[in-house]
């Protein structure tokens, strides 16, 4: 027989144990409702996001990478992922922060990973930012083209791939050309990268997750504005 979970009786750590679970199996509707239920007990946003998706996502990264799941599995969780991302997304970003100024930030060409982005992108917002969003697969040109549109201070670059994170260097190659990149700020993130890596193509800043991306980009328009 079946045991029939339910998550009013049970204690928030083993909710979020069970996040983890979920997120693994790719159950989009429990992730939902146990993203509700722990907000419901007044648990911050954030510390669901971290202590329960981010760490569930880790255990799918190892698994995938040691061949025990496999890319249908890890599309499934990442549905479940966004399921509950979206729910917090709002309440990450309702902290009446006030402006500080304009990023946009997409994931280089080539590359389809967006989960870490977006989370960035929600972080930077309830830290209150304008974020311009550009997606996955993002040219310099499209880079370039929301730059200029937007008027941004800083520009934010994902790659999750090692083939995929040297394309930032073109970017920043472009934005050279274009006269641009002495007037933005650009920071960098995605797992395969680190700090030297960030250096070596000339960026501002590697970012090691959303947390850091959020200071930096804070100390960045702090330099700015005096
Ligand atoms: Co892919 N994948 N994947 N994948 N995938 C990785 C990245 C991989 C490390 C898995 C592995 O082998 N262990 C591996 C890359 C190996 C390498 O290059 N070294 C890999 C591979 C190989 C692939 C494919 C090639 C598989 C295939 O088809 N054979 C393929 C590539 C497709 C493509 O992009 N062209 C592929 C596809 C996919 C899915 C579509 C199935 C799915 C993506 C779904 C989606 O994003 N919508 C997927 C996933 C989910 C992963 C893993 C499991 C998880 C990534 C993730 O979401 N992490 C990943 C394994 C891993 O990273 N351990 C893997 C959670 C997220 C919160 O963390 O993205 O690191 P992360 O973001 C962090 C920081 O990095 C930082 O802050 C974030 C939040 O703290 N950060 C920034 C990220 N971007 C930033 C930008 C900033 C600042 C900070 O700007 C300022």
């Amino acid at each position: 027989m079946s045991e029939e979970i339910n998550l009013k009786e049970m204690p928030a750590d083993e909710i979020l144990e069970l996040m983890q679970e979920d997120l693994y199996d790719g159950y989009a509707e429990e992730i939902v409702e146990e993203v509700q239920e722990l907000l419901s007990r007044d648990m911050g946003p954030y510390d669901i996001l971290i202590q329960g998706l981010v760490a569930g996502m880790e255990v799918v990264g190892d698994d995938f990478r040691d061949g025990v799941l496999f890319v249908p599995e890890v599309l499934m969780a990442a549905k479940a992922m966004k399921a509950g991302m979206e729910i917090l997304r709002p309440l990450l970003a309702e902290t009446g922060a006030p402006k500080m100024g304009t990023v946009v930030i997409g994931t280089v060409k080539g590359d389809i990973h967006d989960i870490g982005k977006n989370l960035v992108a929600m972080m930077l917002e309830g830290a209150g930012f304008e974020v311009i969003n550009l997606g996955i697969n993002t040219s310099a040109e499209d880079f370039i083209a929301a730059i200029e549109e937007h008027n941004a201070d800083i520009l934010g670059m994902s790659a999750l791939l090692t083939t995929t994170m040297i394309y930032m260097r073109t970017v920043i190659k472009a934005l050279k050309e274009k006269g641009l990149r002495d007037k933005i700020v650009v920071l960098v993130g995605g797992a395969p990268l680190n700090e030297a890596f960030a250096e070596d193509i000339e960026a501002d800043a590697y970012c090691r997750d959303a947390a850091v991306a959020v200071e930096t980009a804070k100390k960045f328009m702090e330099l700015k504005n005096g």
